[in-house]
This record gives C-alpha cells, structure tokens and sequence, in this order.
C-alpha cells in the first residue's frame, strides 16, 4: 500500500481531529498495514441507466481524502458542494423520473462521486479530546429497502474509507426484500471486492426494525452501529462513538446528524444547540438545550470529551454495546416497518440503566427525505402503521402518560387500532424483569423540560351544530369557519378548558377569539385564533347541547354565511333559536 492509500483510508489525526496518543497512532498504522489492496472504484456501477448515458455521467475517478480539500475540486459534490444547476440542463425527465423512485434527487446524487471528500464539520474544539488506545470492534449494521444504488454504495464506501479497519469488524447490509433488480446481482457483485462487507437478502420484507434485529443476530463485533442507507460518515467519525461506549458499555452514543440536501447533495452542518425530545404524538423531535446545558458548552470552549446528554435518538444512526442491546431485548419484533422503535429504545436505555447522548464531534451526514420510496404493504396506511407501533410503545413504557399520549395525538384512531397492535404482554414482562424505572423517573430526572399537558376538560371533539347539520372548523389561516362534519377529529377537533375556553384540539394552546366585525350582519363578530392567554380570547357560558355565550359581551356563537360557499362562525345576538345550539362530542363533567 501506497502511503496516499494508507492516510486516505484513516479517519483521525486531520486538522480538527482528536489528538492521537502515542499507543492508538501505532496500533492504526498496524492496521492499515494489514489491509487487502483494494482497487480503486468510485463510479457507477450500471444499474438502470444504459452504458452512454452512465459513461457520459461519470467522471474521472474522485480519490478520497479525510481532509477539507478534495482532489478534484471541479467534480460534482467535491468537499460537500451542491451539485450546481448547469448541469442539470437538458436532463429534466431523468431528473423526475429519479425522483419518482426514490424521493430525493437521485440523478444528481449518481452525478457525485461513490467517494467523495466532505467538509469536517466538527466543532475546532474537537482537537482537544483524546480517545482510548483500546477501543472496541464494531458491526456496522445499514439495512435499506429500495434505496438507490449511489446513495447505498456511497454510505458504505464513506464506512470503509473513514473507519480505522482495526477497529470495523464488518459491514452488515441487510436488503429488507428490496424489489428492484440492480439491488441483487449488480450489488452482490460490487461489495465482493470488500470482504468486511456482508450482504443479507431477506426473503420476505420485515420492516426497518426486524431487519436492524436480523443484522443485529448475526454480528459479532463488540459494539453494534446502525446506520441508514443514505449516509456518509465525515471524518473521524467512529472513534468518538466507540470511545464513549468503551469507557461505559452502558453509554449508548449517536454522532451529530448533519445534512446532505435531498437535492443538490450538498453537505450542511448540523445545528450544535439541540438535542433529541419527543412530542406526545410519539414522534422524534429536536428541541433546544435547555439553559443551564447550554451554558456550559458555551463556557467551557475547551471542554475536552465534549458530550450532549440527550432525552431521546432519532433512531437511524448510533452505536451500542451489542451485549447491552440484547440484554435490553433488542427491539419490540412487534414493530412492523417504519416508526416507534426510536422512542422504545431511548426510553429503554433510560429507564433500564444506560444513558443516551450526543457526540459534537462524531459526524455523519443523512439524506432527509420527505417521502418513503417503500411501500407500506396493502393491509395498512403509513399512519395506521405508525399508530399500531406507537399504541405497543404507549402500552409497555409509558405507564400513567399513556392517557396523555392516547388522548393528544392517536384520538379518534385509537379505539380502531388497539386491536390490531398485537399483544405486548412479552414486552410488559422483559420490563418488569430488567426491573426499569418508571416513566415518571424518566420525566423527573432526565427530560424535566417535557411540557405535559392538562388532561382535564369540561368537553371534547367535535363542535356540532345539529341544525344545520355544521361543525367548527379551526381551517387555517386566520378564520373560523363551519363545515359538515368530516368525523376525522383535526381541524374540527376541540377542548372545552375547564377555564369555559374553547381551545383547538388537545394541546396547541390557540383558543378561539373575538375578531373582525362582519360586513353587513351588523352586530356580528368574527371568531379567529389567538393563544390562549390573549385577552380577546373569549370565555364562554354552555349547557349541554345548548348555546355558546360569551361571558363578556353576551353575545352567541353563529354563524355567517357570507357566500353560499363560505361559512364561518361569528358571535351574532342570540336569537334563541336551534341554529344557534351546539353540542360537543363528548362532555367530560356533567
Ligand atoms: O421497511 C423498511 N425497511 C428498511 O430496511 C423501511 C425502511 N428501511 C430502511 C431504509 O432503507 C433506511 O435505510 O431503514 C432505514 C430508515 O428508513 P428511512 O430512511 O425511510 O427513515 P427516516 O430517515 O425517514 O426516519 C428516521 O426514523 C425512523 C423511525 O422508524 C428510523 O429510526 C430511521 O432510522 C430514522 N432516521 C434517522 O434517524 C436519520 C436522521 C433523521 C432525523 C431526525
Ligand atoms: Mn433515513
């Protein structure tokens, strides 16, 4: 091996890296003398482009470098650039069609080469942190379903070339039933050249967490790592992470997430100031650190093993002591395809003795997608799969907050999918056997920031008016209009507050408010939306199935019909009439 070939496929040492000891820098090089020769391969294997087009597309062959400056600064994407527009020109059906199959812009991501250089994006003050000389080995662990073969092949060549090899004991890629072609043979035959690379082809499609399970059975390096399919790791990515776990095997650490741009390709940096939370529909989240957190990053700039303590993941990407992820019970095998699971295993790592966090200066980029180019399977919706998955989450970890989490965000879904969400009783138990903490625990000492909700109500659902057969409609933008009745909860769906408060849904904090005056109705007001702290927020007088009246000015909720397709609610004079009646869905005191 030439010495380019040997500095090129090391990850640390480079300006913003960690110092190396003595001892870790020997072991490396030993590592690296150990390597196969590999040969030099960077572009498209041809998949479903013909041969010109792809010999047009490709260009020379980029070599790697872990440093900020690329080889060939004039190759599209070289050093984590956009992909610019010139060169899209006269391609605009391949561009679409690339989209179509895999929800990003794949034309242009086939443009980039399988290996390029990236921005290092660490914080400077990562040069200060050292790691352990003696790290563990670790599986990584990347399944994918349908992905396009530059972003795969680009994920894993950035594994290889990034990753001290002492240090990768392999590379599990586990094809979830994948049904285009160029995913078998042309793959299969691509990663033989790598021998630490494996290829699992599941028979039948399990879904996301399954298959993470079924790579996840068959590694056996100290440490597992997951990854996504559409990823590259930056340099110096791995050290960080195996050194956390190295140093407490019940650490489970995932790298900042940076950006790759679903359409140029290009690389952006992360936002440092943010951690994971969750909202109470049971999805991911990223929040701000609170105050006292940020703080001592900002007055510690030489903070050595800089670290973020972190309520939750996003799921994708982390690393964890393969001992400790089975000894966890690995995931729920009850998940099917997509979601939950980033919650489950956060909670589970909290509240069964480990700690999750955040590492500043592990970096990898992720291609954010804002569809799935997967199927869900005919038997149910993305939503009704997320649902089942979050009412399994819901049932076993969340013990008096699963109240909270069915009424905020699952209603009026939950009584349809409890059914259908399987049987938790295994889960309950593997629970109650790792004797975890309570979620109230969890809440206390590791997430006080979580904002929880006021359970209580006088009324919820649906705002009726039986009448005219009408239901309050929040809409959007700033009216409040009346519409049939969808039955779907959402925008119709509302909280009588036990301070007489109408507000939208179960938890936004936007009450309805006094507005504009209605041209030509005189006397009538329109409704509108304000938090609901905001004094014009009315407070009204109701009975059962009767009259909404505002407690300040005595007038009733109505309705206008200002076009005969335009409804909206307005305070008018009450008329005592029916059309001037309301019934909430449900009354919760009587
Ligand atoms: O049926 C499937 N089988 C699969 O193998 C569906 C998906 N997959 C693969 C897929 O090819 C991909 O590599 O699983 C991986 C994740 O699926 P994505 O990329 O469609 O998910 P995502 O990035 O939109 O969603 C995030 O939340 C998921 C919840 O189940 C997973 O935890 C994803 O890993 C997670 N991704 C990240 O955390 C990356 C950072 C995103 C943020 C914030
Ligand atoms: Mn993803």
């Amino acid at each position: 091996l030439t010495k380019d070939v040997v500095s090129r496929r090391v990850s640390p040492g480079t300006r913003r890296g960690f110092a190396l000891t003595e001892e870790y820098a020997k072991r490396l090089r030993k590592s690296n003398e150990d390597l196969p020769k590999i040969t030099e391969h960077t572009t498209m294997p041809n998949t479903h482009h013909n041969a010109t087009t792809l010999a047009k597309k490709t260009h020379k062959v980029l070599k790697l470098d872990a440093t900020t400056v690329p080889r060939n600064q004039r190759a599209p994407g070289a050093g984590g650039l956009p992909v610019i527009e010139q060169r899209l020109r006269g391609h605009k059906k391949e561009i679409e069609a690339g989209w179509e199959r895999s929800k990003f812009n794949e034309y242009v991501s086939d443009l980039v080469s399988l290996e390029r250089s990236l921005p290092d994006t660490r914080p400077v003050r990562c040069h200060k942190a050292e790691v352990l000389d003696s790290l563990p080995t670790t599986s990584v662990i990347m399944c994918f379903c349908e992905e396009a073969m530059s972003t795969l092949l680009r994920s894993v060549h950035s594994v290889i070339n990034r990753s001290p090899p002492h240090l990768l004991k392999e590379i599990i890629l586990v094809d979830d039933a994948s049904t285009a072609e160029h995913l078998k043979r042309d793959l299969d035959t691509y990663i033989s050249r790598f021998p630490q690379v494996k290829i699992l082809h599941l028979p039948e499609r399990e879904g996301l967490i399954r298959a993470r399970l079924r790579g996840a059975e068959i590694a056996r390096g100290d440490v597992l790592t997951f990854l996504d399919s559409h990823i590259e790791c930056n340099v110096g990515w791995l050290e960080p992470l195996l050194d956390r776990i190295g140093r407490n095997r019940t650490t489970v650490p995932c790298p900042s997430i940076d950006r790759i741009n679903d359409n140029t390709f290009g690389y952006e940096s992360a936002n440092e100031n943010m951690r994971g939370g969750f909202t109470w529909g049971m999805k991911f989240d990223w929040v701000s650190l609170p105050p006292k957190e940020d703080d001592r990053r900002h007055k510690d700039i030489w903070l050595q093993n800089e670290i973020i303590k972190s309520p939750t993941m996003a799921g994708g990407l982390f690393s964890i002591d393969r001992r400790f992820f089975w000894e966890l019970g690995g995931y729920d095998p009850g998940f099917q395809i997509w979601g939950a699971e980033n919650l489950e295993i956060s909670f589970k790592i909290w509240m069964c003795g480990g700690s999750l966090e955040i590492l500043p200066c592990s970096r990898v980029g992720h291609v954010f997608r804002r569809a799935n180019p997967y199927k869900f399977g005919e038997a149910a919706s993305r939503l009704t799969v997320f649902y089942r998955n979050c009412i399994r989450l819901v049932e076993v970890w969340l013990d008096e907050y699963k109240k909270v989490g069915y009424f905020l965000f699952l209603e009026p879904h939950v009584e349809n999918e409890i059914a259908n969400a399987g049987d938790v009783s295994d889960r309950k138990r593997l629970r109650d056997q790792l004797g975890c903490k309570s979620f109230q625990w969890y809440i206390d000492h590791v997430y006080p920031e979580l904002i929880i909700p006021d359970l209580r109500a006088k009324a919820r659902g649906e705002v009726k008016n039986r009448a005219m057969s009408l239901c309050v409609d929040a809409m959007h933008g700033e009216k409040v209009g009346a519409y049939f009745c969808h039955g779907e909860g959402g925008q119709q769906s509302f909280t009588l507050r036990m301070d007489d408060k109408i507000m939208l849904r179960w938890f936004y904090s936007v009450c309805l408010a006094a507005g504009l005056p209605v041209k030509n109705h005189k006397g009538a007001f329109l409704l509108t939306k304000k938090p609901c702290t905001h004094p014009d927020v009315i407070a009204w007088n109701h009975t059962k199935g009767g009259p909404f009246v505002d407690q300040k000015t005595g007038k009733c909720l109505g309705v206008v019909m200002l076009t005969p397709e335009e409804r909206l609610v307005a305070l008018r004079p009450c008329t005592q009439q029916r059309v001037q009646d309301w019934t909430f869905q449900n009354y919760l005191v009587e």
